[in-house]
């Protein structure tokens, strides 16, 4: 069949504007707004109930930059900001100081647990702050006396070795040696001081060489460490080769503007004792605290809040847990620098079905947020986040951040071991903090030599004194998930691939737009959702990243 211009093959759709050129120019002047709803229509419980992370999904926009463009920096409290908007959970199978190190090496944030005596709490918050430092201010130093087996037990409680002598074993005081792990490797007799063995042809540098200059002569030296030493030779610091590379291998490392150590975050609970705790994580270099309870609307907890910021007003105060405007605005007004938002939404609480209060967590985060965002108080969207998807959903409804807890139990960098699960798959323990399992440990102190040690799950939960402990988690386990310096990478490049296909070129950007209502929002019913998962195949592999 002869086709002549403006004939089609078969059925032709007669089109009511020739000009398809006219097409940008239709949809600006004939639609007075954009495809899909805004947010507010979206999450108005009225209409369809309040709605979670599942029920809807974010409309595509207009993709005019790399994803490794988007910039996902994000404040975490009013004065504290991050590079990376992913905080891990104050629970007893999260964060211990290993994963508050790699969450903040990998530019998020880990929050510390406090269901552990403080002493040993406060342990954990200064390894994090001694981690990786340009100049490390506080070196462990050993005095000439020090044994062999001492300098053995050292480096087995901190992980690295070599550890500068001097004079009277103290900082500030003369530089006599260094003991390397290879010193004491293979040095039997245990007894010996630490003089037979330690290295004395020392590389130093003056007091007053700048970190460049300092990194040069580290690198030309070939040594481990490099002493600082004033005018008359007594240690002032130490820099460090592995903290040289890690500094390379890690550039959003979460750490303030002024210091080269990594910040540090770490729950407490809102009881007196928790003052004298509060006290001993300051002294251990404490950067940001988070008053840890499952309904933050308390007396007690506002009361906190007040203290610390008369007491401690270079800390910043994360206030919590909230789900309503309500309970935000008193804990606004009571001085927070950040709100935590979330109750019932946990992978491994039951608190909505036995307590029957809570709130969906979609709903919950918009509303919080939209009201703490006048006041400048970011917020923390916790619990309930299974996929990248749910990061992205919680923090174009408002959130700063997004804390997780089940997501991040099975990686390496969690407390405790693997173990093989009944139906032969590597998996790790997790628990609700106001799991049985969990509460009753602390009422006896597990774990801890000081029987007086915590209480934090009952505390979360206000139970301390109750005689019936009434479980509002439950304990489990996770699957094995490798190590979160792969895994979080792979949520950060998902997250910026999100948002590369949302249309906005950083995590302000889609704040902006979502409150603009630029940003379009679909609900799904339960069909779409069945659509949106993997369908129709006999059999997958659901490897998630490479
Ligand atoms: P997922 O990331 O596992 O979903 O949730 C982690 C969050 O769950 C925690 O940060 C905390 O707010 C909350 N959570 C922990 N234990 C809980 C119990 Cl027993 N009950 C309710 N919420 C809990």
């Amino acid at each position: 069949m002869p086709i002549s211009n403006g004939d089609s093959l078969g059925c032709a759709m007669k089109a009511e504007i020739q000009d398809h050129t006219k097409a940008l120019e239709v949809l600006e002047k004939e639609y007075s707004t954009g495809d899909g709803l805004d947010i507010d229509t979206l999450l108005d419980s009225d209409k369809h109930g309040a709605l979670t992370y599942n029920d809807f999904l974010i409309l595509p926009g207009y993709i005019g930059f790399p994803a490794s463009d988007v910039s996902l920096d994000t404040p975490v409290t009013k004065r504290v900001s991050l590079k990376v908007p992913l905080l891990s959970s104050p629970m007893d199978t999260v964060t211990e100081h290993n994963m508050a190190i790699h969450m903040a090496l990998l530019g998020g944030l880990g929050v510390i647990h406090h269901n552990c005596a403080p002493a040993e709490q406060a342990e954990m918050v200064r390894k994090v702050k001694r981690y990786e430092n340009g100049f490390i201010s506080d070196p462990v130093v050993l005095s000439p006396q020090a044994t062999v087996s001492e300098a053995k037990e050292l480096k087995a409680k901190w992980g690295f070795g070599g550890f500068p002598v001097t004079e009277n074993g103290t900082l500030r005081s003369k530089l006599v040696g260094i003991v390397t792990s290879r010193d004491i490797q293979f040095h039997d007799n245990l007894n010996d001081p630490v003089t037979v063995i330690m290295s004395t042809d020392l590389v130093t540098a003056p007091a007053g060489t700048t970190l460049a200059e300092a990194n040069e002569v580290l690198r030309s030296s070939k040594k481990g460490k490099l002493p600082i030493v004033d005018e008359n030779g007594n240690l002032i610091s130490l820099l460090s080769r592995s903290d040289l590379m890690k500094n390379l291998h890690y550039p959003l490392a979460s750490k303030l503007p002024q210091s080269k150590q990594l910040i540090c975050a770490a729950a407490i609970g809102t009881r007196e004792e928790d003052k004298t705790r509060l006290k001993m994580l300051v002294e251990a270099g404490l950067d940001i605290v988070i008053l840890d309870s499952s309904q933050g609307n308390s007396m007690y907890q506002i009361q906190m809040i007040r203290w610390v910021k008369e007491n401690f007003p270079e800390i910043d105060v994360i206030g919590g847990n909230v789900v309503t405007r309500e309970q935000a605005a008193a804990l606004i007004a009571a001085g927070v620098d950040g709100l935590r938002i979330g109750m019932g939404s946990g992978s491994a609480c039951i608190t909505q079905e036995v307590m029957a209060v809570g709130r969906p967590q979609a709903a919950a985060v918009r509303s919080v947020t939209s009201f703490a965002a006048r006041f400048g108080v970011p917020c923390i969207a916790d619990g309930g986040i299974q996929n990248i998807g749910h990061i992205v959903k919680g923090l174009a409804a408002g959130a700063s951040t997004v804390m997780m807890g089940g997501l991040l139990a099975g990686t390496t960098e969690s407390p405790g071991e693997y173990f093989v699960s009944k139906e032969g798959q590597l998996v790790k323990a997790y628990r609700g903090m106001g799991s049985i399992a969990a509460m009753e440990d602390r009422k006896a102190g597990a774990g801890n030599k000081d029987s007086k040690a915590s209480n934090a799950g009952t505390a979360r939960y206000f139970s301390e004194k109750d005689s019936v402990l009434v479980a509002q988690g439950v304990a489990g386990s996770v699957l094995d998930r490798g190590s979160i310096t792969k895994f979080v990478p792979y949520l950060v490049a998902g997250i910026q691939h999100s948002l590369q296909d949302i249309g906005v070129p950083s995590l302000q950007g889609l704040h902006d737009g979502v409150n603009k209502g630029t940003v379009r929002f679909e609900m799904r019913s339960a069909s779409a959702m069945a659509e949106g998962n993997v369908h129709g195949l006999h059999s997958y592999d659901k490897k998630l990243y490479a």
